[in-house]
């Protein structure tokens, strides 16, 4: 058989170190900084083997709209078999009538519950950023914000939300819709005061568990899903599967309005590659050892939020009940953006963070938001997370003291987290350090 010279010879056999050494180079370091470093940014983790080999399959070719047997596109049976798969397991594993996984990230999937259940200008009753809530829930900044009428609530004094405030604005400001969740609020929400008050002002109940979802499907955390009318999510955080996120919810009509405003609303062909990666995780997270997992996830933040309040460093709201906890760094005058950066030097990756009542820009702050997840997922416990801690204490301490980074104490702890990370080894087999990494 004769092959057109347009068929390239190697297209469906070079691997990538071959056809894009520089993009190869960078992947093949990314590997590396992954295995050698610890990973303490509270949306991150590390997927399983099986969740990469879906996103790096060949459904990636696959255009697809609209929802299982009911597509705009043929040949969509493997397609369908997928999205129904991971539709399913969302709903066994939450314990809801309704799921959606095509939202291309939890913004996404915000975004159709505010294009499904409003129209522009409504008013919106969400929690400040700075006292923990997410740009998707009315952030000036963010299409949220810009297109409606947030009104935000704040948290106590003691870092926890104040639920007379939240009824008290939401009595004042009548609004559409409440969204409880955010992305740096450690503690437990309570969702049925949250639901009274949505009823007493006949607002809808959004909760965003992005930051708790795996824990809820672990049995770790209480579940927002039978409280709130519509629930959203993030596959790829505690979760721990594709990057992506899920719309829940029980009411039939509150699910076909969703669908719609994913696509055609907000979306265009879904993205089949992280759909199957999200069946992946949703049925890792159905098997009994992802409970043993969540309970450990919440057992090392738990940890290292005491290790760190032993060591004199301010924790919001005094602890966590979720993967992830705040450092308050105003006692140290530290920034989260100069404290970030020493600790990444040291490799320990996390995120310069606002804390509550924060007067310094995002992209300074005066906090550092950690996470326990991905450490968890290596085979972490307590007694590294202790360790973790310490190291974390002793480069703010250091920081502190001498009024600038200290280079001495980041190599020493550097060399320390290196030794740690190669006796809990990720990824063992793909390795990009060799002449043979793919
Ligand atoms: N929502 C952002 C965060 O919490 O880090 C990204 O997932």
């Amino acid at each position: 058989m004769t092959q057109s010279p347009a068929r390239e010879p190697g297209y469906f056999l070079d691997h990538l170190r071959t056809v894009d050494p520089e993009v190869h180079a960078a992947l093949a370091g990314e590997l590396v900084r992954q295995q050698d470093g610890i990973e303490l940014i509270a949306s991150e983790n590390l997927v399983s083997r099986a969740s990469l080999e879906a996103l790096g399959s060949v459904i990636v070719n696959k255009t697809v709209e609209g929802r299982p047997g009911a597509r705009y596109y043929g040949g969509a049976e493997f397609a369908d078999r997928i999205e129904a798969l991971a539709i399913e397991r969302a709903k066994q594993l939450f314990g809801c009538a309704f799921a959606n996984v095509q939202p291309h990230s939890g913004s996404q999937a915000n975004q159709a519950v505010f294009l499904a259940l409003l129209q522009p200008g409504d008013t919106v009753l969400s929690m400040a950023l700075d006292a923990g809530g997410h740009l998707s829930h009315g952030a000036a900044v963010n299409l949220t914000g810009k297109w409606f009428d947030p009104v935000r609530y704040r948290t106590d004094a003691s870092g926890f939300i104040d639920m007379s405030e939240v009824e008290r604005l939401a009595h004042e400001h009548r609004p559409k819709l409440i969204i409880c969740g955010g992305s740096a609020y450690p503690r437990a929400i309570d969702f049925a005061g949250f639901r009274a008050i949505a009823d007493s002002v006949g607002a809808i109940l959004l909760a965003d568990m992005a930051h708790f979802a795996g824990l809820v499907a672990g049995g770790a955390h209480p579940s927002p899903v039978s409280h709130a009318h519509v629930t959203t999510a993030t596959t790829y955080k505690n979760l721990r599967g594709a990057r992506g996120g899920i719309i829940l919810t029980d009411d039939s009509a509150l699910a076909r309005k969703l669908d719609s405003a994913v696509f055609p609303g907000v979306q265009g062909s879904v993205i089949l590659n992280a759909v199957a990666a999200k069946a992946v995780c949703l049925g890792e997270a159905l098997k009994p050892e992802f409970k043993t997992y969540a309970a450990q996830v919440l057992a090392n933040a738990r940890c290292l939020a005491a290790t760190l309040m032993e060591r004199d460093i301010a924790i919001v709201a005094g602890g966590t009940d979720t993967p992830l906890l705040v450092a308050d760094l105003r006692p140290f005058g530290l920034t989260g953006a100069a404290a970030s950066d020493s600790l990444e030097a040291a490799g320990l990756t996390c995120n310069k963070n606002a804390v509550p009542g924060d007067t310094q820009p995002p992209r300074v702050t005066s906090g550092l938001r950690f996470g326990s997840a991905a450490g968890t997922t290596r085979g972490f416990g307590e007694a590294e997370f202790r360790r973790i801690g310490g190291w974390i204490a002793d480069v703010l301490h250091a920081m502190a003291a001498q009024g600038a980074r200290d280079e001495a104490v980041e190599q020493t702890i550097r060399a320390e987290v290196q030794a740690l990370c190669r006796a809990f080894p990720i990824y063992p087999g793909l390795d990009a350090r060799t002449p043979e990494g793919q």
